[in-house]
């Protein structure tokens, strides 16, 4: 956990957060014989200096806990709402408002809401009110995630439409926002081509805890040395079951699908709502 906020490491969305095989992914990648020091391997998945490991994973307990209150309450509205919602996550500039703005103008009509995490500016409100779309911005200062009590006071500013579409794009930040249930549907992962292919073997929780992950920016590839493969290669290696649609907001490749995939998810979620 990290000893600002008490994120929850090795966790996805806390369910799993003390199960210890996820220690153990990646045996050869420590480098025992070369005097390289990892801190993760206890119960608790880190290491805090004067703090036990009993301890660290009692805070970490009591902090998902609370949040997996306000998830549930914030799915169950989404639920009798039909309404989907995409937690969007990533590193920062990774492109996420971009092809939100994009996907925005691609859907037309179709009722939409959408709230904003950064530490602090509302610029990325600003930019997607900019499309049309309606837009709260929450600003963590120096929280480093959205939690589920933020997104359910930034749902009642909202006007969240039956079968409409939520989307919460996420604090940039490729390690915390992981552990956070929100009460979203699912985590869509946006990694873009100028990360690097090993982003999904060093931050794994993150691409652990999505369903979908879009591989943006691929019009760059041609200037960045990148294997567009490798980088699909190293995601499905962390978490084989993992969607990935390869996008450029830039020029718009990609975008079918995406657009496709978004639309039979809220489909299925809303024909749900109204057989209840
Ligand atoms: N070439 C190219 N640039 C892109 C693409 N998508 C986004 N960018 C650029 O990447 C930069 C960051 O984009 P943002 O959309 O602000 O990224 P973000 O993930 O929302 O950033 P934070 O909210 O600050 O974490 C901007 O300069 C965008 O113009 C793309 O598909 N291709
Ligand atoms: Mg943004």
């Amino acid at each position: 956990m990290c000893t600002v906020c008490g994120c929850g490491t090795g966790s996805v969305e806390g369910h799993h957060a003390h199960d210890h095989h996820h220690h153990h992914h990646h045996p050869h990648d420590h480098g025992q014989d070369h005097g390289d020091l990892h801190f993760g391997q206890g119960p608790a998945g880190v290491e805090v200096a004067g703090m036990s490991q009993a301890r660290l994973i009692e805070i970490e307990t009591d902090i998902l806990a609370k949040n997996d209150r306000y998830a549930a309450a914030n799915r169950a509205r989404l639920a009798e709402l039909g309404a989907f919602a995409i937690n969007l996550v990533s590193s920062p500039g990774s492109g996420k408002t971009t092809l939100l703005c994009r996907t925005i103008e691609a859907l037309g009509a179709q009722p939409l809401a959408v709230i904003e995490g950064d530490q602090q500016t509302a610029n990325d409100a600003d930019r997607i009110r900019a499309t049309g779309a309606q837009a709260v911005q929450v600003n963590t200062g120096k929280g480093c995630h959205l939690d589920g009590h933020m997104v359910g006071h930034a749902m009642e500013h909202l006007d969240i439409a039956p079968a409409s579409l939520l989307f919460i794009e996420n604090v940039g930040n490729l390690v915390c926002p992981a552990a956070f249930d929100l009460g979203e549907d699912c985590k869509v992962a946006i990694l873009s081509v100028t990360e690097g292919e090993d982003k999904p073997l060093k931050y794994p929780d993150m691409f652990t805890a999505a369903k979908l992950a879009l591989l943006n920016k691929v019009d760059l590839a041609p200037y960045c040395d990148v294997d567009l493969d490798l980088y699909e290669a190293n995601l499905r290696r962390v978490n084989p079951g993992l969607e990935v649609i390869r996008v450029s907001s830039r020029t718009g490749e990609g975008m079918d699908r995406w657009l496709g995939w978004l639309q039979g998810r809220l489909a299925q979620k809303s024909a749900r709502a109204a057989a209840e």
